[in-house]
């Protein structure tokens, strides 16, 4: 229920179109929320977890073909096809509008229509943005009363003539008489559609519940609308973490990161640092949405209100904040149920029980089962403010003023440890070059295959890669070079001869950390080199670090004969993009090449 009439109005029209029996307006109370998880798990959708060991929280298992995004069955669906350009997947939008509405029409029959609002960002902050979004899956709504900030506050805050993306979705399940509903109901893949229509800021999703398929906020409102609607406003909408870092003086910086999907961000982002004296809080593990502030810096906030994370892999070991902020109040989906109520994934920093269940639901014994007991791309579910590392400012209406950008991704060979870019310039041109294996985040025959994957954008960009190249050039230009946040290209991921990661990580990546806030200093000491500046061996903190020394020196050095063929791939996949690269990257290609002969 609303005074806006232009959402009056739409809800109306999908009512009509999806044939829900019932609309519910959430109103993200605590009783609406706990109502909610009571209803699937009497229907057997939630599993409630042991009370004793994890409150308040519950399993979900979802479809084994809805296990993760569907690149290939994402649009973008702008009016001229050279808009999408050539990385995103592009139909017509009247002909897209005109196949899924004959998908949407009755989708919603023998179900209830939830109208989730959200906001993106602190209700009210000038850096914020709303969305509604229709949904009839409850477990979305379960979702995105975690993950972002949703109900009466919000539509107190739209008023009656408030601006907000529309986001529609549906499971594309419909229920006609007689028919049981499935435990994870979807859709057949290629009646899967996630598709955004960019002029319109429009958001219409078919066929999945998964993640950024479903919780429409996320990759699809805060990533691919939010881009186009930067680009417009002069500012960045990023798949980055942030992080607060702060030295053994007590002096303070912030920096994101844009690594691709399960590369790393949310552990980054919860970073305990083995450096004695350091210490690192959580500002945002996924998305950063970066404005300029009136002094001239850029300042980021953290749109979202929770953490969708990886499951494996995360464990004490690795990643204590994480594993603090996941013992209550959380959703946990596709990992593996012990016998007494509890999660196991792969990685979890302890042995299988004998006995599991896995996350299809099958009985798996240790020893025995081939097959992993967590899905790869198992998740969970957790409140941001329950983070033992969350940052008081996380939730700073006018953002946090953002010192060095780092991007990255999985290179097990070639990229070094870190390299610090000449000047704005040469950083987008290796924002513009990033390539990363391919990891279970996305469905793909093909994971673990390096491509290139730019700003770790490729998957969420709204509008032609080539026009959002300009855009951060651009950016670089609307303010003083000082002011500008320095970038960083760093690898976490090579591997030595036996396939085996020689950086140990996680915490130890502190020491990476400590070079480049000094280098923001003035005081850590570099060399220059043809790929950029690298740290002299005595700029980096290695002191207490066993690693072998050979390895070491191989990722803290310059591979020639790598960053060779390396610029020569370059060159092809620059092909891409036609007259739209910019002539300045174009540009620092060549230069590039002449520095490495
Ligand atoms: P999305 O949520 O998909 O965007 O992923 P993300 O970028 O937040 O990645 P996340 O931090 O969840 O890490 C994904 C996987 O990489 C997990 O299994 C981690 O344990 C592993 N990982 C993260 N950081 C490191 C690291 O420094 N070294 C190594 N070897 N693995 C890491
Ligand atoms: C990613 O794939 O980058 C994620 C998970 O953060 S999802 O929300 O499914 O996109
Ligand atoms: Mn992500």
């Amino acid at each position: 229920m609303t005074s806006n009439i232009r959402l009056n109005k739409w809800i109306h029209e999908m009512a009509d179109l999806c044939r829900p029996d019932r609309i519910h307006w959430c109103d993200g109370s605590d009783s609406e929320y706990q109502s909610l998880l009571q209803m699937m798990v009497s229907k057997g959708v939630a599993i409630p977890l042991n009370p004793k060991k994890r409150p308040g929280c519950y399993l979900f298992r979802s479809h084994p073909s809805d296990v993760a995004r569907v690149e290939n069955r994402t649009f973008i669906s702008s009016l001229r096809q050279d808009d999408a350009g050539p990385t995103n997947n592009w139909i017509d939008p009247q002909s897209l509008k005109s196949t899924m509405t004959d998908l949407f029409s009755g989708s919603m029959v023998g179900r209830t229509m939830y109208v989730i609002p959200f906001s993106m960002g602190p209700v009210g902050s000038p850096l914020s943005k709303i969305g509604v979004e229709i949904t009839d899956s409850p477990y979305v709504v379960a979702n995105m009363r975690i993950m972002t900030r949703i109900g009466k506050p919000v539509l107190d805050f739209l008023g009656s003539d408030g601006e907000f993306v529309p986001c529609l979705h549906s499971v594309g399940y419909p229920l006609l008489p007689g028919m049981v509903d499935p435990q994870w109901p979807c859709a057949p893949i290629e009646k899967k559609f996630i598709s955004h229509f960019p002029e319109e800021r429009l958001i219409w999703s078919y066929g999945s519940g998964y993640g950024g398929n479903a919780l429409l906020g996320k990759k699809c409102f805060a990533l691919r609308i939010a881009s186009v609607q930067a680009r417009d406003e002069g500012w960045l909408a990023e798949h980055m973490l942030i992080l607060k870092i702060t030295n053994p003086e007590g002096k303070s910086k912030y920096i994101t990161g844009a690594f691709p999907s399960a590369c790393g961000k949310t552990n980054l982002a919860m970073l305990v640092p083995t450096l004695p004296g350091w210490k690192v809080e959580t500002v945002g593990d996924d998305i950063a949405w970066m404005k300029f502030g009136k002094d001239g810096r850029l300042y980021a906030i953290n749109p979202e209100a929770g953490f969708f994370g990886v499951a494996p892999g995360t464990s004490a070991q690795s990643n204590p904040n994480a594993m603090k902020c996941v013992e209550k109040n959380t959703l946990f989906t596709n990992v593996a149920l012990t016998d007494d109520g509890d999660v196991w994934w792969e990685g979890i920093g302890y042995d299988a029980p004998d006995h599991l269940i896995d996350w299809q639901g099958r009985d798996w014994y240790k020893g025995q089962s081939k097959e992993p007991a967590a899905h790869p791309n198992s998740r969970f579910t957790t409140p941001a403010h329950q983070c033992p590392s969350i940052s008081p400012d996380w939730i700073a209406e006018e953002g946090v003023p953002i010192s060095a950008i780092l991007i990255g991704g999985r290179r097990p060979s070639t990229i070094p440890l870190v390299n610090e870019s000449f000047s704005w310039e040469h950083g987008v041109f290796l924002g513009s070059i990033m390539g990363s294996e391919i990891t279970a985040a996305t469905i793909s025959d093909q994971i673990g295959k390096v491509r290139r994957d730019p700003f770790a954008m490729l998957p969420f960009m709204g509008y032609h890669i080539g026009d959002y190249f300009r855009h951060w050039l651009n950016i670089g230009k609307m303010t003083t070079p000082e002011k500008l946040p320095k970038i960083y290209y760093v690898n976490w991921f090579r591997k030595n001869a036996e396939g085996k990661f020689i950086w140990p990580g996680y915490g130890e990546n502190s020491r990476v950390l400590k070079w480049i806030f000094e280098r923001l200093e003035g005081k850590a000491a570099s060399q220059k080199t043809p790929i950029g500046n690298l740290p002299t061996p005595d700029s980096l903190d290695l002191d207490g670090l066993r690693v072998n020394p050979s390895e070491l020196a191989s990722i803290l050095t310059v591979d020639l004969g790598g960053w060779k063929r390396e610029a020569e791939d370059v060159r092809s996949y620059y092909r891409i993009f036609e007259n739209k690269l910019p002539s300045a990257l174009a540009d620092q290609l060549d230069q590039l090449d002449q520095r490495l002969r």
